[in-house]
């Protein structure tokens, strides 16, 4: 017998709905509706090479409503990525499996990105596809594929999507197909309780060709995505779908959304299905005939390799290691030349224009790193000469002007890290970073690297007031585990924050940098890198130290002034910059507890919160910043009426030691 579409589609209802069971837990409805989409994808319209799911020109697989984990995994499994096994199947969601609750980037291979928070899939797979499409304008057709989305009802809830749909419309990503799963159903039950968006409409509105098929037509299906290829602009394809589709009571309802159907629902799929075969059992030619597709783009990568290997050797190097992620070698020398000049300019500098200045020492050097802002370009200050701008249609460029969209830009950048062939920093101002979190803590839970320029990072900013002025954001960041929350003082350390989130290959950053001029920190040229320890004595105290000031950024300064202030009290007293809590937190015992000194005393300052600091100066040391939010006025003004001055930490520091 001949193996037919709807074959192969029941093969992964089949698999979802049986792994649901086995695990207690799951999505079963996902899978068995968006089976047909996954197969017309998987079995014709993708090109990819299941035996190296890491081809560099593979097409990419976002799968937006990471709650359907199971269709992922029955598709890698049929299509024959080595570790997905039989075994892996039946081990969803269990401890060690390579079948996790949501599906996880870098823990199982052929997942492009860690999805789950619904709306982040199809931002990520923004960025996919404008780094397809950049990637491409340098290397030319080596690069050369697509970006397939299957996005929920959920994901185009989420206001996310609308910034991300904005943005791939804009800019004419034509390459980003988005394949919806439109079973007009959620956890609550029909989307008619909370919804009645023409989502059509709502697409062309944003510049995307939009059309609606028959979700359980796979020829229907291959030939929209026929059109969406043809087409220059980025493509919607509401596929009509019902959720859990052959369950014979469930199907169609919000009941098979998320639990398991059960024994006598799931004997009755079997029957609907025509699925006669005994629960992670594939007959063999159907197998044969997933395997036989999984392998189908084999002579596209073989035809790939042979034209890589055609290349001239110097570009081909370049292209190897721009994908590789190894950074250039000119970076340290770039950095250093950079630091030697930072060391004998006594000009006060706000750090966000010293990091546009490293921005232009290090862009020759790192051709792969893109810059880019939320329409805060002349305020964050990340465009140099050297990074013209990209526009619709024009992806020669280092450019990205992400417009008001800071959740859009954190997510697609992302997307561009994973992508691979750059390294992706964006920016917008540091209370904006509420609106970029749930990207930059999934980019942190991913370990790509992206850098997050935030400025504006204090009350330092002044007039503009409470609502522009962070003052949780720097210790709310640096609770999210693996995001480096990088405050560097002066011209060096901002050189050397930016050399350590260039160097942190598995982490995101996030580099807070100031509105305000701030004096010179280093005047003596080092070589190593100090900031990269996170925390390091700037100056050491005349004798024995009565008392250790701790400070980030801005108030680095502040602690060099009660130093003085203090000494010339008779209080032996040294300051620590702390660049980089997070790094800190990971040196050795050794490092830490020199670096933390034993002065009876401990007096951190930095114009946020207290959160934090109290793995450095205890519970009994001293702070001296925030507890409420800022005002509107000139900062020294702010400084002054908050409190956070030399003066204050002299008189903290007295009475403490008294
Ligand atoms: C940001 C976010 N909010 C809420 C959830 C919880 N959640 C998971 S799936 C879902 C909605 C289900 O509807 P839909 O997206 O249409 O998926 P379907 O039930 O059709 O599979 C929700 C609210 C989530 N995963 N992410
Ligand atoms: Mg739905």
């Amino acid at each position: 017998m001949t193996v037919t579409p709807n074959d192969m589609a029941n093969a992964i209802r089949a698999l979802a709905m049986d792994a649901v069971e086995k695990a207690k837990s799951g999505h079963p409805g996902l899978p068995m509706g968006a089976a047909d989409i996954a197969t017309a994808l998987f079995t014709k319209a993708m090109k990819y090479d299941m035996a190296d799911p890491t081809w560099p020109d593979r097409d990419r697989f976002v799968l937006s409503a990471g709650h359907g984990s199971m269709l992922l995994y029955a598709v890698l499994h049929l299509t024959g990525e080595k570790g997905m096994t039989i075994e892996e199947i039946k081990n969803f969601r269990q401890p060690s499996s390579k079948t996790p609750g949501h599906p996880e980037v870098h823990h199982t291979a052929g997942v492009e990105t860690t999805t789950g928070p619904l709306g982040q899939g199809i931002s990520t797979a923004v960025g996919m596809a404008l780094a397809e499409r950049m990637l491409a304008a340098e290397f030319g057709d080596i690069v050369d594929h697509h970006t397939f989305v299957l996005a929920s009802d959920g994901d185009l809830m989420e206001g996310i999507s609308q910034e991300a749909i904005a943005i791939a419309g804009h800019l004419r990503l034509s390459r980003m197909i988005v394949l919806h799963d439109d079973n007009g159903i959620s956890i609550d039950g029909p989307l008619s309780v909370a919804d009645s968006v023409d989502q059509i409409k709502r697409f062309e509105a944003c510049g995307w060709r939009a059309e609606s098929v028959d979700g359980h037509d796979q020829a229907a299906i291959l030939a929209a995505v026929e059109r969406s290829k043809a087409s220059d602009k980025p493509s919607y394809i509401a596929c009509k779908t019902t959720i859990g589709f052959g369950a014979p009571t469930r199907a169609g309802t919000a009941k098979s959304h998320g639990e398991p159907l059960g024994e006598k629902e799931i004997a009755g799929a079997r029957e609907k299905l025509g699925w006669p075969h005994a629960p992670f059992v594939i007959p063999d030619d159907i197998l044969a005939a997933w395997r036989a597709a999984g392998a189908r783009g084999k002579g596209a990568r073989d035809a790939w390799a042979s034209k890589l290997a055609g290349l001239d050797p110097a570009r081909r190097a370049e292209f190897e290691r721009r994908l590789a992620g190894t950074l250039p070698a000119g970076l340290a020398a770039a950095v250093a030349a950079f630091k030697r000049t930072a060391a004998d300019d006594a000009s006060p500098v706000a750090t966000r224009k010293a990091s546009e200045a490293v921005i232009g020492a290090i862009a020759g050097a790192v051709p792969e790193l893109l810059t880019g802002s939320a329409d805060l370009t002349g305020s964050n200050n990340t465009k140099v000469e050297a990074t013209p701008a990209i526009s619709p249609g024009n992806y020669k460029g280092r450019y990205i002007h992400w417009g008001i969209r800071e959740h859009g830009m954190a997510a697609a950048s992302n997307g561009i890290a994973l992508h691979g062939g750059f390294i992706p920093s964006d920016a917008t101002f540091l209370a904006f970073a509420d609106y970029c979190r749930p990207a930059l803590r999934l980019g942190a839970l991913m370990g790509v690297r992206t850098i997050h320029v935030m400025t504006h990072d204090s009350i330092g900013l002044g007039e503009d007031g409470p609502t522009h002025q962070p003052v949780e954001h720097v210790a709310s960041l640096r609770a999210i585990p693996n995001l480096l929350v990088f405050r560097p003082a002066d011209r060096t350390e901002t050189a050397e924050c930016w050399q350590a989130a260039l160097e942190a290959a598995h982490s995101p950053s996030i580099l807070a940098l100031t509105r305000q001029n701030l004096p010179r920190a280093r005047a003596t040229f080092v070589e190593e890198n100090l900031s990269a320890r996170g925390a390091y004595e700037l100056s050491a105290a005349e004798g024995e130290a009565k008392v250790s000031i701790f400070a980030s950024g801005s108030e680095v300064s502040i602690a060099l002034d009660a130093q003085k202030a203090l000494a010339a009290q008779g209080v032996p007293t040294r300051v620590v910059s702390v660049p980089c809590l997070d790094l800190f937190e990971a040196q050795d015992a050794a490092y830490k507890a020199a670096t933390i000194g034993k002065a009876p005393v401990r007096v951190a300052v930095e114009a946020g919160i207290r959160q934090g600091w109290d793995s450095i100066i205890g519970e009994n040391g001293v702070f001296v910043g925030m507890t409420g939010f800022g005002a509107s006025a000139p900062y020294q003004k702010l400084y002054e009426s908050f409190g956070i001055t030399a003066a204050h930490v002299v008189n903290a520091a007295l009475a403490r030691l008294k």
